[in-house]
């Protein structure tokens, strides 16, 4: 079962500025930073709201750390703006087989490793509407 919208996934060339432009702009703050080498990309969390069962829903701000990444070359086809939404979930595994019974292309055949140790899968954008859909289980669900 999905339960919330996780984060928005946005692709920028400057991740430093993005997090300024968010910051005057919105007074969002930077709740996490991280680099995720087999993801390719410099990241940063911003954190819009929680809840008491410790889901909330962030902005992801992705900055590519290498010219092969998925980002870079999104950010090469399709210039700054919004990658993907992930809407989270207790169970990946669960979802993800859930979903691809639909005939929904799944891109792992396992989860693999996203931002503060959450376990993550993506969904094809050309069965998704048009949009690459990740589905993310956080920790706290563990
Ligand atoms: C590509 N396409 C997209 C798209 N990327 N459509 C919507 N949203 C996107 N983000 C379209 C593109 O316009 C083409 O359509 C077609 O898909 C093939 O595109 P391509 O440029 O040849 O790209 P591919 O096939 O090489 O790669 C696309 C996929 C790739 C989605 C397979 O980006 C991928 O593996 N993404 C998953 C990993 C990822 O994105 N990591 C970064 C975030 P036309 O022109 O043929 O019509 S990491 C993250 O979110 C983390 C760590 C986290 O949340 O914790
Ligand atoms: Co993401």
């Amino acid at each position: 079962m999905i339960t919330r919208v996780d984060h928005i996934g946005i692709a920028c060339r400057d991740l430093a500025a993005s997090i300024a432009f968010y910051q005057r702009t919105y007074g969002f703050e930077v709740f996490h930073q991280e680099v995720n080498e087999q993801q390719g990309v410099r990241e940063a969390m911003l954190r819009i709201n929680g809840t008491d069962d410790g889901g909330a829903t962030y902005l992801q701000l992705l900055e590519p750390i290498r010219e092969d990444s998925p980002i870079a070359k999104f950010l090469e086809s399709h210039g700054e703006g919004v990658h993907h939404v992930a809407f989270g979930t207790a169970d990946v595994r669960a979802e993800t087989a859930a979903v691809t019974e639909t005939g929904v292309r799944a891109l792992y055949p396992e989860p693999r490793h996203g931002t503060f140790g959450s376990q993550i899968n993506f969904l094809h954008p050309k069965d998704c509407q048009g949009i690459l859909t990740e589905l993310v289980q956080s920790p706290v669900h563990e």
